[in-house]
């Protein structure tokens, strides 16, 4: 192992790699590059391992991924062996729980910085490294540098007039207390209906005096149908690991399950009506994976899958007009799908209020209520489910300096480019994992940070056993994947909808869609642009061959 060379406050530290954040994929990356006999040290803002899952704990938090056991790492056939998942959409804490295994057994934290926020990270092209400054006064100098920021990390918080005036407590669902939020006896507002809201609304409900959802787009939501997982399931997830592996790795969104080839204009509408409800009773996020092949691509498929949710809200929602404020216009999928737990039947309370934005929309906040277009709404509590930044929200936030000082917040000031969704011109030996142009959210996330990890230190060990300082792709190749994200999200209906996933929900930020769609093919494209002498990439010689090998 190369040595690391700690030093005092005020002074310099040297390591190989240095990682920002310790997520799913921070974890991964430091484990990932210890096995590669490299000096890491990574830096989180939380106390512990986790990331998003360590800050998303509002009431109702689960996995409306894949589902468990599948939502997990697969590197380590121990790991799957030892861990016991209880439920199919396990909840945050046990998510959290089973990241603080990994990090206990893979002896993580001690080479983990928490509580410490990196400020500033430059790259210094004389030395080809990177240097970065944190809230806690340490200065780290690396060779490399792997942003693993998180995709949905940076809180959206709504401007509106007044908001800071309002006297109760105020959280943001992404921010969410670590001691025990009471709503018994309180009028509560939820401003947004996306995922978080979704999945908090029906529990906040349950013990709030009042609650008053303030919606400003009406969304599709499913059933989650959470159940325990039986201890059959769990043994044959475990003996048919390496199957299962396969799979994962040959699917499309990285999950263990075959996709349905079958164009839903092939079905008569009575079959297709058999198939939504067959899927609407099972549940989980398998309903997204069975439907028919061209939902989110033929604008009549979508409209057969939309009226079925639309069909479903009237039948569950007694008031009408609640229904009528419910019911979503967009196309069906193209807002991320969401899972929930009795969401529709909430507004079957008496204690439940629905108001629709786009009707009567806020118009301020005073100390103690919100204000609309038709009147007032006192409240107690604010809960802020207005989602993320997501993305490239948080890399802008940290707005690394390149060569010449160049600044991220410049470079992608029109568009966030990137090759292969991991790295930027201007930028040498600087990875990004689910960055913006890779499969990032359209992908099961952790197996996602695997193999972007390991493709990320296939790409340092050449660099390094070649005698090489640095390497940064060309503009030409990222104007070349720009187009290849393009064209594969142009012929869906994902870019038609306003959606974090096109950048919508954030004021001034350049709306396209920047994800790539095509999961499993990705990861062969980038194993061929490696196979290729990382073709589109082009490297530098070591300045000090020394410095550049042993850090
Ligand atoms: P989302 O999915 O971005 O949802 C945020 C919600 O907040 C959505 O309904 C937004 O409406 C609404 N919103 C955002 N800003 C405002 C303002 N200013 N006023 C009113 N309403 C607003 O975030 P989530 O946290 O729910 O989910 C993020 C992901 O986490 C989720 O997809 C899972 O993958 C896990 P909009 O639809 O933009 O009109």
């Amino acid at each position: 192992m190369t040595e690391a060379n700690p030093t005092p406050y005020g002074s310099t530290e040297h390591y190989d790699v240095v990682v920002i954040g310790a997520g799913v994929s921070g974890m991964y990356a430091l484990h990932h590059l210890r096995e590669m006999g490299l000096s890491v040290r990574v830096y989180d803002g939380a106390t512990d391992v986790g990331g998003t899952w360590w800050y998303n704990r509002y009431p109702g938090a689960r996995v409306d991924g894949p589902g468990s056991p599948f939502y997990c790492y697969t590197f380590s056939e121990e790991l799957m062996n030892e861990w016991d998942w209880a439920e199919t959409q396990s909840e945050q804490s046990a998510v959290l729980a089973y990241l603080e295994h990994v990090a206990d057994r893979f002896d993580l934290r001690r080479d983990i910085q928490f509580e410490t926020w990196v400020q500033d990270a430059r790259y210094d092209e004389a030395a080809q490294r990177w240097t970065v400054e944190t809230s806690t006064g340490i200065r780290a100098s690396a060779q490399f540098l792997i942003c693993a920021v998180g995709a949905l990390s940076t809180a959206n918080l709504p401007d509106i007039p007044g908001i800071h005036d309002f006297e109760g407590d105020c959280h943001h669902t992404g921010r969410w207390p670590h001691e025990p939020v009471r709503f018994e006896g309180k009028g509560v507002a939820v401003i947004g209906t996306g995922s978080s809201g979704i999945q908090s609304i029906p529990e906040i409900a349950k013990s709030a005096e009042h609650l008053t959802v303030f919606q400003r787009t009406a969304q599709y939501s499913f059933p989650a149908r959470n159940r325990a997982i039986t201890p059959e399931e769990m043994a044959k997830a475990r003996a048919e690991w390496d199957s299962f592996r396969a799979k994962m790795l040959a699917n499309v969104g990285g999950f263990p399950y075959d996709m349905q080839p079958r164009s839903a204009l092939d079905a008569t509408p009575e079959e297709r009506e058999a198939h939504y409800e067959k899927l609407w009773q099972r549940g989980g996020f398998r309903f997204f994976l069975d439907l028919y092949s061209d939902i989110a691509i033929s604008e009549e498929a979508n409209r057969s899958l939309a009226d079925f949710v639309r069909g479903k809200i009237r039948e569950i929602v007694r008031d009408p007009e609640t229904a009528r404020k419910l019911m979503p216009d967009h196309f069906v999928m193209t807002k991320r799908p969401i899972l929930d737990d009795g969401y529709f039947e909430t507004y079957n309370r008496d204690n439940v209020t629905l108001v629709d934005l786009r009707e009567d929309p806020i118009e301020r906040f005073t100390r103690k209520s919100v204000v609309t277009r038709s009147g007032e709404h006192p409240i107690d509590m604010l809960v802020l489910a207005t989602g993320f930044d997501a993305i490239s929200g948080t890399m802008l936030r940290l707005d690394p300096r390149g060569r010449g000082g160049l600044s991220l917040k410049d470079r992608w000031a029109d568009r966030f480019h990137s090759y292969l969704g991991i790295t930027i011109a201007g930028f040498p030996n600087l990875f990004m994992i689910h960055g913006p142009g890779s499969p990032g959210v359209f992908y099961n996330m952790p197996l996602g940070a695997e193999r972007q990890m390991s493709w990320i230190g296939d790409c340092m060990r050449h660099v390094r056993e070649n005698q090489l300082g640095s390497v940064e792709p060309t503009r030409e190749s990222e104007e070349a994947w720009a187009a290849e994200v393009a064209a594969l999200a142009g012929a869906t209906l994902f870019p038609r909808t306003d959606s974090w996933w096109t950048g919508a929900n954030v004021e001034g930020k350049p709306r396209y869609f920047c994800a790539y769609l095509g999961g499993s093919i990705y990861y062969q494209r980038i194993a061929d642009v490696a196979a290729q002498d990382y073709a589109g990439f082009a490297f530098e010689p070591a300045h000090d061959t020394e410095g550049a090998q042993a850090s």
